[in-house]
């Protein structure tokens, strides 16, 4: 008896041993702010700090596309009471255990050549001087979205790259207790780097020139891309001839602002997934201008960076909504699969929205459309848990998350509201007039909210297809 117990246990150990060993966090994990559209706060980056230190996240970079000294006016110094929020930040970054990365992108106009080029290149050195005096110790130079209307661009890879090594070489000269720069090349997607089956110039050169300390991070396939998978890291590992790291566009959601008059419309709420097993450098997540709302797979991004190989979307999804939500857990993971799913013509990120939702519609269409036996209680039952997830959130979200997500809980309402409208008109057989007023009002408020557009959405416009 006593045997079996010690082998019952010293099984159990190694296989508790062997979950442990397969748990490799990447080196590098945490938030990239790199999107465009309102900044976020000094309250909003510290409360990611404490965010970061919980779920196990190491890094944060400064990379906001609308921050007129990043990008566009680069070339300017921060004004001092901006420099006093660095210092917090900085200062809150590291009591949280997180590395702060402060990022510029100087591509729209920097000089490789001549006398304007060392203007440049001092003009550089020293607003990152200013940031070293501050504590930063980690820096990055982004030469990303440097594309002409025509999606061309003008850049020299080893142009590029020599001006990155002697920036840090400088640098390092200066203060040797910084780490290594971080970059992002012109060409960041993996299929804008190739061309049938060759690596393109640009990305060629940058890649043999760049010093081999320097990391790089890609974005995948394509900018907002369904995954990444270990071959394709190992791709582009092999063109950069090191272990590149990911900058991953999800949750982020600006170019759904870009494309509906500046508002965000829709929000992404789903899990991250399809990521790589094998080991990476780094992965960066760039979230939503939302920040309690980009939380969700914010957390689910921190579970997979700390184990790639065990990691379970799904399990962790539900996790992240119940540690965040509490008891108001159930109605939002019914808003959230609503709103998970992020496509446009060029971006295409994140699970379906309520896929158990279309099945069940897809199924009651096509059984009255061949005259079969017809089950309504199935989606009867989700719509009502659709209504009712609604109202408890509107009633009882605090405001920090309320500010970020009504108008979309509003139109998950309206929507829910339309869908039973929908199964009445089927049931009756005849179309309850209603129904065209609240899809009316759905589109009208479309440009500012959207959701479900492939299944609770669309169920509606199917039987105003069918139903007269
Ligand atoms: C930008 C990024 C933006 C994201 C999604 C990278 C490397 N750069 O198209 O700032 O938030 O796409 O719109 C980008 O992803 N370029």
């Amino acid at each position: 008896m006593i045997f079996t117990r010690i082998i019952f246990f010293a099984v159990m150990m190694m296989f508790l041993i062997s979950t442990v060993a397969c748990a490799h966090p990447v080196p590098l994990r945490g938030i990239v702010e790199g999107f465009y559209g309102d900044l976020w706060t000094l309250q909003d980056r510290e409360d990611l700090m404490d965010f970061c230190r919980e779920h196990n996240l190491n890094a944060y970079i400064y990379a906001p596309k609308n921050d007129p000294y990043h990008r566009d006016k680069w070339r300017e110094p921060y004004p001092a009471e901006k420099m006093d929020e660095f210092k917090k930040l900085v200062e809150t970054a590291k009591v949280n255990g997180v590395r702060f990365t402060f990022a510029v992108s100087p591509g729209l106009d920097l000089h490789y050549k001549g006398s304007e080029a060392e203007k440049d290149f001092d003009l550089l050195l020293y607003k990152m001087d200013e940031m070293y005096k501050i504590g930063v110790r980690s820096f990055a130079i982004f030469f990303d979205d440097l594309k002409d209307d025509k999606g061309r661009h003008h850049e020299d890879g080893k142009k590029q790259a020599e001006f990155l090594n002697r920036l840090q070489d400088t640098f390092h000269k200066m203060h040797k207790d910084i780490v290594p720069f971080i970059t992002v090349p012109t060409e960041y997607f993996y299929d804008d780097m190739i061309d049938g089956n060759k690596i393109k110039k640009y990305t060629k050169d940058f890649a043999e020139n760049l010093d081999e300390k320097i990391v790089v991070l890609y974005t995948g396939g394509g900018v907002v891309c369904p995954s990444i998978t270990n071959k394709n890291l190992n791709d582009v590992d092999k063109i950069y001839d090191r272990e590149v790291g990911i900058w991953w566009n999800y949750p982020v959601n600006d170019y759904t602002l870009r494309t509906n008059g500046g508002r965000n419309s829709k929000l992404a709420l789903g899990p991250i997934e399809r990521l790589p097993s094998q080991r990476m450098h780094a992965i960066f997540f760039n979230p939503m201008g939302q920040v309690q709302m980009s939380k969700i797979a914010l957390a689910t991004g921190a579970e997979y960076a700390n184990a790639p190989d065990l990691y379970n979307a799904q399990t962790s999804w539900e996790k992240a909504i119940e540690e965040q939500f509490g008891t108001l857990a159930p109605a939002m993971k019914i808003f959230a699969s609503h709103s998970q799913h992020m496509e446009n013509s060029w971006a295409k990120c994140g699970p379906s929205d309520a896929p158990e939702f279309s099945l069940s519609a897809n199924a009651l269409l096509s059984d009255l459309r061949k005259g079969r036996k017809t089950d309504f209680t199935n989606l009867e039952r989700q719509i009502s848990e659709m209504e009712n997830a609604a109202d408890t959130l509107l009633a009882r979200l605090p405001e920090k998350y309320l500010k970020e997500c009504k108008p979309q809980l509003e139109q998950f309402k309206r929507i829910a509201q339309a869908d039973r409208l929908a199964l009445e008109s089927l049931k009756a057989g005849k179309l309850n007039p209603q129904l065209k007023t609240l899809r009316a009002e759905i589109e009208r408020h479309a440009p500012y909210a959207i959701l479900s557009e492939l299944s609770a959405l669309k169920f509606i416009d199917d039987v105003l297809a069918v139903v007269k």
